[in-house]
């Protein structure tokens, strides 16, 4: 460990020394001076904020990339909160441009961090190519540190691989490396820097790329989605993810956003839904769970599933380094909610910091602690789920256990989560429809009193009588805690 961690300080001396003699070129999305600020390695204090705030300029707005005048031989991916990578043909090869750069990222409101990504995006923007493209790749290296890209599940000639020192030189930074190769089969794949793996992946260096039969065997979908799971350690007020971190992840990212910043999934009712899930978190595995619907696995980052070997599911289990392709119709109407089902991975920041305070009375304990402590709150007798309901005021740049306002209540899971929202009709510019109006008698409530005796339901003598409402507790703890109390004891 130690060595390691020196060998590592001694890495960033040697590319801080490199990236003051680099030639930056100027395309990109953010000016020089800003680049230079925000990524001169060593920081003094680890994640300190500066005065002057950088705005975001990877904000989670989709854009998906039609060329004018083209008709597509494939319903283009959308990659929420993300965006699809410019191309154009030159001599008949489709030519894109990645530039490795440093990237202002704001992976949910209230939380902005200094990032490494690509082409202004963490993640990088998605590849979207047909089987049989010649594809030409120029990477530009924009940051202050050697780099190279690994084209992740694509057959192509080793010298393409991008493994630094393995297949190829890295690439220096302001240097511009070239990638050709064609694409010889069809699929979800993704990209990610192979040089420094754990330090620039952890920074947020890697992306989709995907790639459409040249001659669909199935139907197309009508919805195609791409979605990359990624974690983060972002300490609560830190500017930049640690890259070092090796185990307690705090920050879990779709398309590298994290609920409530995630934008929703939309299908309109009856229509065939794909959703190509990509895994390249640095140490976990994920869960992807989808509510209301059964799906079915119809293809790995090896291939096409033949569909006698298709299985269904409700939850796939996503390997790092893997990609896993799920279809189903939407059938059924709603809002439905999808997210990992590893419970930490819909948390974020300061989860997993407190001592397990869940059933012990603290009443009177915070006014105590306020006397040596002003601001003080004891936090967690209840659980955690009434956190983020409360309003609380949080650290400046953290979003922690904050999850969302819900249509009837507090939606107390942020993180890597998200809701599909499957509608008879939908905004026809793509804008959320706001919440499901479940028709009457589908919608879960208080069991009224008759219903309870028709159907010969005893009540436990012991209930506990909640108020939900904040400032009615005796203490202000966070959550309902202290005005809990029993009935008939
Ligand atoms: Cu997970």
């Amino acid at each position: 460990m130690n060595s390691s961690s020196l060998n590592r300080r001694g890495f960033f001396a040697r590319a801080g020394a490199v990236a003051g003699g680099a030639v930056f070129l100027t395309e990109g999305s953010l000016p020089l001076a800003r680049l230079r600020a925000a990524d001169s390695y060593p920081s003094p204090a680890y994640g300190a904020t500066s005065a002057a705030e950088p705005k975001p300029t990877s904000d989670g707005s989709t854009k998906i990339f039609a060329p004018e005048g083209m008709t597509l031989p494939y319903r283009p991916v959308v990659t929420l909160n993300n965006a699809t990578l410019p191309w154009k043909i030159v001599d008949g090869v489709k030519v894109f441009h990645l530039i490795a750069e440093p990237v202002v990222h704001e992976f949910a409101p209230g939380l902005i961090s200094n990032c490494w990504g690509y082409s202004g995006r963490v993640h990088g923007p998605t590849f979207e190519a047909v089987e049989g493209d010649r594809v030409r790749i120029y990477v530009t290296n924009r940051l202050p540190a050697p780099t190279t890209v690994h084209w992740h599940g694509l057959l192509l000639p080793s010298g393409m691989d991008g493994v630094g020192g393995v297949s190829q030189k890295a690439i220096q930074p302001g240097e511009t490396f070239k990638y050709e190769f064609t694409l010889r089969q069809h699929g979800t794949y993704m990209y990610h820097s192979h040089h420094d793996e754990m330090t620039q992946m952890q920074l947020g260096m890697m992306g989709m790329f995907i790639i459409h039969p040249k001659s669909p065997a199935q139907p197309l979908p009508d919805r195609d989605y791409a979605m990359m799971l990624s974690e983060w350690k972002i300490e609560v007020g830190a500017r930049r993810p640690d890259p070092n971190e090796m185990t307690d992840f705090n920050v879990f990212t779709m398309n590298g956003r994290s609920f409530p910043g995630t934008a929703p999934m939309l299908a309109k009712l009856g229509e065939r839904v794909r959703i190509r899930v990509g895994n390249l978190s640095t140490m976990s595995h994920h869960a992807i769970h989808l509510h209301g619907y059964n799906f079915k696995v119809v293809a790995t980052d090896g291939g096409d599933i033949p569909e006698a070997g298709q299985w269904p599911e409700t939850t796939v289990f996503m390997p790092t380094g893997a990609t896993r392709t799920v279809e189903f119709v939407a059938d059924a109407p709603g809002d439905w909610v999808i997210h990992c089902h590893m419970l930490h991975h819909v948390m974020t920041q300061m989860g997993h910091k407190f001592g397990n305070l869940i059933g012990i009375n603290t009443d009177g304990l915070t006014r105590k602690i306020r006397k040596l402590i002003p601001g003080y709150m004891v936090m967690g007798q209840d659980g955690m789920g009434e956190m983020g309901d409360m309003g609380m005021k949080v650290p400046p740049n953290s979003t922690p256990m904050v999850g969302a306002p819900g249509q009837y209540d507090y939606i107390t899971m942020g993180g890597m989560f998200t809701i599909l929202k499957v509608r008879e009709e939908l905004p026809a510019d793509g804008s959320d429809p706001g919440w499901y109006q479940s028709p009457p008698g589908t919608l879960a409530s208080l069991a009224p009193v008759e219903d309870l005796k028709r159907d010969g339901i005893e009540l436990p003598k012991d209930l506990p009588t909640a108020s939900l409402t904040p400032g009615k507790a005796s203490d202000p703890v966070c959550g309902p805690g202290t005005s809990l109390t029993k009935v008939g004891s």
